[in-house]
């Protein structure tokens, strides 16, 4: 009897354990004390994350970091930007080196599970492409048998790459490399036939990255769209409510964006009737304290950030030098899939 007692008493205890463990919110403490966020972003990927000329941050990826900030800090600014190689980035989350990723890593389960990560809303829904010189005179990826193909490391666009060219029972030749910027001097040198990545990171290459007395226009991306890529941001598994923060951050862009709430008018929408904007800009109070975070956090987040299409036209859309059409990635109310489950 007196065993029975003790190890209920002791599984008990452990259950108290592991509960306090999961909402200890070990990583979400440890922002609030330092004051800012350590965010994990690309090396320099046009639209989506790419230090300007005079040092700052911007990209489609960056604002993540920044609406991230403004939820736990209230100051979009208080971010400090960790420029990560695909092959770097999985370390560097794991180490503790940042606190979160936004630098266009596709959701997949291993990443979710064996590499003990938890994954953020779908930032931007892509898919894996290839890019070619025009003067291959290739005009469909089923003819790309033999071809040399450049490819960064510890990707999916490496294990895709692979299957595509089985399931086609065609060969290639990878040149592997791991420095974007390196991997488009073989690309656009002629090292390699074809440049494969996500096909957002192609037209950033196409639009951005070709050297001077090459023209983008040299350049066509083929037609076929080989994988799915949901780039999400990543966060270490085991802080629960860090998880949750990052989440309904982007949801609440989402949301903004469906409301018709922008960095512009949010001033006046918080004045309005509607009960779902009065809860949505914390005007009802209730979402922020569920969180865990001011009341004021979506407020924070849209007028200092943008909602999602604002932030979407800026970096990558029809605002910026990109002008990739919304499309998949467009609100659900209008054909895409962007969706974001109620704030209430
Ligand atoms: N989405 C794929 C590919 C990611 C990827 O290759 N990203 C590259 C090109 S966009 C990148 O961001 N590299 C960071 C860098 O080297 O700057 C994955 O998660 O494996």
């Amino acid at each position: 009897m007196l065993n029975k007692f003790l190890a209920t008493g002791i599984a008990a205890a452990a259950l108290v354990g592991v509960a306090g463990t999961a909402h200890a919110g070990k990583d979400l403490d440890a922002i609030k004390a330092r004051g800012s966020l350590t965010c994990g972003v690309p090396t320099g990927v046009a639209g989506f994350g790419l230090a300007d000329s005079q040092g700052k941050w911007v990209g489609l990826n960056v604002d993540v970091c920044r609406a991230v900030a403004a939820t736990i800090i209230g100051d979009a600014e208080k971010v400090k930007y960790v420029p990560l190689t695909a092959q770097q980035r999985f370390t560097a989350l794991q180490s503790g080196e940042v606190d979160m990723l936004s630098n266009n890593t596709t959701e997949t389960l291993t990443r979710d599970t064996a590499l003990g990560f938890d994954f953020g809303a779908v930032t931007y829904y892509d898919g894996q492409g290839f890019m070619v010189n025009k003067k291959l005179g290739v005009k469909s990826a089923k003819e790309l048998n033999g071809a040399t193909v450049c490819v960064q490391p510890g990707t999916t666009t490496e294990l895709n790459l692979a299957d595509y060219f089985r399931a086609n029972k065609m060969t290639f030749k990878p040149v592997v490399i791991e420095k974007v910027e390196e991997v488009r001097a073989a690309f656009f040198s002629g090292r390699c036939d074809v440049y494969t990545n996500d096909s957002s990171a192609l037209y950033s290459t196409r639009v951005a990255n070709v050297p001077s007395g090459q023209s983008p226009n040299d350049y066509i991306v083929l037609p076929e769209i080989i994988s799915k890529e949901p780039l999400a941001p990543v966060m270490r598994h085991g802080d629960n409510q860090f998880v949750d923060i990052v989440r309904w951050t982007q949801y609440a862009m989402i949301e903004a964006e469906e409301y018709g709430i922008t960095s512009k008018n949010v001033d006046e929408m918080a004045k309005s009737d509607n009960p779902v904007i009065k809860r949505i800009l914390g005007v009802t109070p209730g979402m922020g304290k569920a969180l865990g975070v001011d009341e004021k956090w979506v407020y924070n987040v849209v007028k200092q950030v943008g909602n999602y299409g604002e932030s979407f036209e800026r970096n990558v859309g029809k605002d910026s030098i990109l002008k990739i059409d919304r499309g998949l990635n467009n609100l659900w109310t209008k054909g895409g899939l962007q969706y974001a489950p109620p704030i209430r």
